[in-house]
């Protein structure tokens, strides 16, 4: 029931032969796709497409009609979490995030709920299902969730932030608060994850975007150690489930995210592959890590750069190709086929005879 036909990106998170290289990217549904642009106009608002489960399914597959992708992402948001614990997410025309009701204090953190799953993300559980139907066993699906600090920068700054100050003021002068604030998070992330694994997620990603701004000591204590706690809580009892962690700008503490417990550590693109592979690629795979601004240059420009960066990882197996962050809305779609097919196509010499 759960055997997939191409498992590449799952056989290669587990550092296991593959026959050439997998590659899926970071928002391969989003704003950059013409079709996206008009389902989202259909649901009228991003929030509504989040919570219909047909178009949050239609939203998954459309990247895989244009391309040779080796896996799906559930189409959601990591911002579905603090919005079931009670904050009132919204999305303005054309904004970032906005929560009605921000977390300033120990007796917030006291207040705020831990959703249940099935009950106040239901409409998540019911897209995956969905998502696992339409793709009928083709590839695998990716479930995702943000990481607890990451999600808390969004809870207590109250939408997007580029100083996070009011956070940061938080874990100098209240760690207490801080830490029983991601406490909450952490515990309602891994029921969250737990409930889309038993819908039928096949693989896990966590995303930690801000985990970038700490300080060294205040990175391992306030963002990884949330983390580990979640990777420990999944549920691999019936099926392995791979998980990936992905923190931007974490290309300084390589060897403690290989250490946390997850199966491969996403890259952005400010690091070296060779180098990351010498010195955690024993233990994890790596997923990335292409600058998404390349795909703004010609094609001859992305090819050039996806053939240095699979020679960067070189031959063997562990490496799944991946932007190092997410697709922007300015970049025109045919790039990202130049980018798929010179994959596919470059790649298997590193893995022949494997
Ligand atoms: O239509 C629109 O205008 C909404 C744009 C959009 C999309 C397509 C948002 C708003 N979220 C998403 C989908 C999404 N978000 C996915 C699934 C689609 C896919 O990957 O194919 C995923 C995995 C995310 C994850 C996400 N949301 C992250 C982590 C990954 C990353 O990019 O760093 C973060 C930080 C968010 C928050 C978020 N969602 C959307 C916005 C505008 C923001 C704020 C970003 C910021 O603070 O800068």
């Amino acid at each position: 029931m759960n055997s997939i036909k191409n498992d590449r990106y799952l056989r290669a998170l587990l550092r296991q032969p593959v026959d050439q290289t997998p590659v899926w990217l970071m928002r391969q549904a989003g704003r950059y796709l013409p079709e996206y642009r008009a389902l989202r106009a259909q649901a009228g608002d991003f929030m509504t497409l989040c919570k219909t489960p047909e178009l949050a399914c239609e939203a998954t597959m459309q990247p895989l009609r244009r391309y040779d992708l080796d896996a799906a992402i559930l189409f959601s948001d990591i911002l579905t979490i603090p919005d079931a614990m009670g904050l009132g997410l919204t999305f303005g025309a054309g904004e970032g995030p906005r929560f009605a009701k921000t977390i300033r204090s120990a007796r917030d953190v006291a207040e705020l709920s831990i959703p249940d799953p099935t009950e106040e993300l239901r409409y998540v559980m019911d897209a995956v299902k969905a998502i696992k139907t339409a793709l009928n066993g083709s590839i695998p699906l990716i479930g995702f969730s943000g990481s607890p600090w990451t999600l808390a920068t969004y809870m207590v700054e109250g939408g997007s932030s580029k100083q996070f100050s009011i956070i940061k003021k938080m874990m100098y002068q209240e760690p207490a608060t801080m830490h029983a604030l991601l406490q909450k998070i952490a515990r309602s992330v891994t029921d969250y994850l737990n409930a889309q694994i038993e819908a039928g997620a096949d693989a896990i990603m966590i995303f930690d975007t801000w985990g970038g701004a700490l300080a060294h000591q205040h990175y391992l204590d306030f963002s990884l150690d949330y983390m580990k706690q979640i990777i420990a809580g999944l549920n691999q009892r019936t099926r392995r489930i791979p998980v990936t962690v992905f923190t931007k700008g974490g290309g300084n503490w390589l060897p403690f995210i290989a250490d946390s417990g997850c199966d491969a550590v996403g890259l952005d693109w400010t690091v070296n592959l060779h180098h990351a592979r010498a010195l955690i690629g024993h233990k994890v795979a790596l997923q990335g890590n292409m600058d998404p601004s390349v795909l703004l240059a010609s094609d001859s420009v992305v090819e050039s750069n996806v053939e240095r960066i699979l020679a960067e990882f070189g031959h063997g197996d562990g490496h799944v190709f991946n932007l190092g962050h997410g697709i922007t809305p300015d970049v025109d779609p045919e790039r990202v086929t130049t980018f798929v097919n010179s994959i596919h196509a470059h790649s298997k010499m590193y893995h022949a005879g494997q």
